[in-house]
């Protein structure tokens, strides 16, 4: 049998918040050792390098009506778009690596070319569906969610050349504790399906993932994963820009991956929010290889 063929593609971006050093995510992940875990599971992986993102010159205008280097944002995102198009065009497994979370409109952009109805799986402690209208932050990072919906600025929503990239009824937020009041009127309006950590408590994360496993499955043709590192919790994952207590643990995540691998519906995922810069030892890289090594199939016994 033809062995099946993932994709990597590194994305260095860290223009999309304010905290430097998630743009050497791709390189921590790489060193935690992610091609090799994965040729073990008996895949066949082309690491496909990073994309190069512009410096921006400190004389540029840095921010655009509230949204902190739009022009370089954008550009990469263009660039990520096209080269998951590829990747997908190819027969291939796209599999990308933050980078801020605000590479996940290039991600989207590209993947939902391929899919009529695209699920997506938003793993995160934060909802990711700012406008620059309410945005706390400028920062685009908390705005790809609204962005792949089609809201917010045209530049955005428009990356590949059409919007929107996914309908409220085909996502699913797993993991939010954090959440700014623009987000949650526009998660009761487009009545977006979401899994706080209250729900996660509740119900167990076995429960949770198998919810959204059968609210995804009939309705779509392809479901990407699309996890923030963040939706742990920072005592398993440190590295991270934004950290939020009280979120998902190792175990819970885990488990959460290999129910993931068994439904056999991602067709897509990316791992975003590495901070090697404010991690533990690269721990936080490390839980990432390991949660795609569960996503991939791997077994103890
Ligand atoms: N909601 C806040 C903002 O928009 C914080 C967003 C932090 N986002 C991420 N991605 N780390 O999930 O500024
Ligand atoms: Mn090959
Ligand atoms: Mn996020
Ligand atoms: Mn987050």
């Amino acid at each position: 049998m033809m062995k099946k063929h993932i994709s990597i593609i590194g994305v260095p971006m860290d223009l999309g918040q304010s905290r430097r050093g998630v743009d050497m995510g791709p390189s921590a992940i790489r060193y935690a050792g992610v091609v090799e875990r994965l040729e073990k599971l008996d895949f066949d992986i082309h690491d496909k390098g990073d994309i190069a993102i512009g410096r921006p010159s400190k004389n540029e205008v840095h921010s655009d009506g509230n949204l902190k280097f739009l022009k370089a944002v954008t550009e990469a995102s263009e660039k990520l778009a096209s080269v998951v198009d590829e990747v997908i065009e190819a027969g291939s497994f796209p599999l990308v690596f933050g980078g801020d979370h605000s590479i996940a409109i290039g991600s989207l952009a590209g993947i939902s070319k391929h899919y009529k109805n695209l699920g997506v799986i938003w793993y995160d402690a934060h909802g990711d569906l700012n406008t620059a209208e309410t945005s706390p932050s400028g920062n685009i990072h908390g705005m790809p969610l609204a962005v792949s919906l089609g809201i917010g600025h045209p530049d955005l929503t428009n990356i590949g050349g059409f919007a929107p990239k996914i309908s409220p009824e085909n996502i699913v937020i797993i993991g939010a504790r954090s959440l700014d009041e623009g987000e949650r009127e526009l998660i009761r309006e487009r009545g977006i399906k979401v899994y706080t950590m209250h729900e996660i408590d509740r119900l167990g994360m076995t429960k949770v993932i198998e919810e959204a496993i059968t609210y995804l499955k009939d309705k779509t043709d392809g479901v990407h994963l699309s996890l923030d590192l963040d939706g742990l919790d920072p005592s398993d994952a440190p590295g991270v820009g934004t950290p939020v207590l009280g979120g998902i643990s190792y175990r819970e995540s885990h488990l959460a991956m290999e129910m993931l691998e068994e439904s056999k519906l991602i067709t897509s995922a990316e791992f975003v929010e590495v901070n090697p810069i404010l991690d533990e030892r690269n721990k936080t890289a490390s839980v990432a290889v390991a949660l795609m090594g569960s996503l991939f199939g791997e077994k103890l016994l």
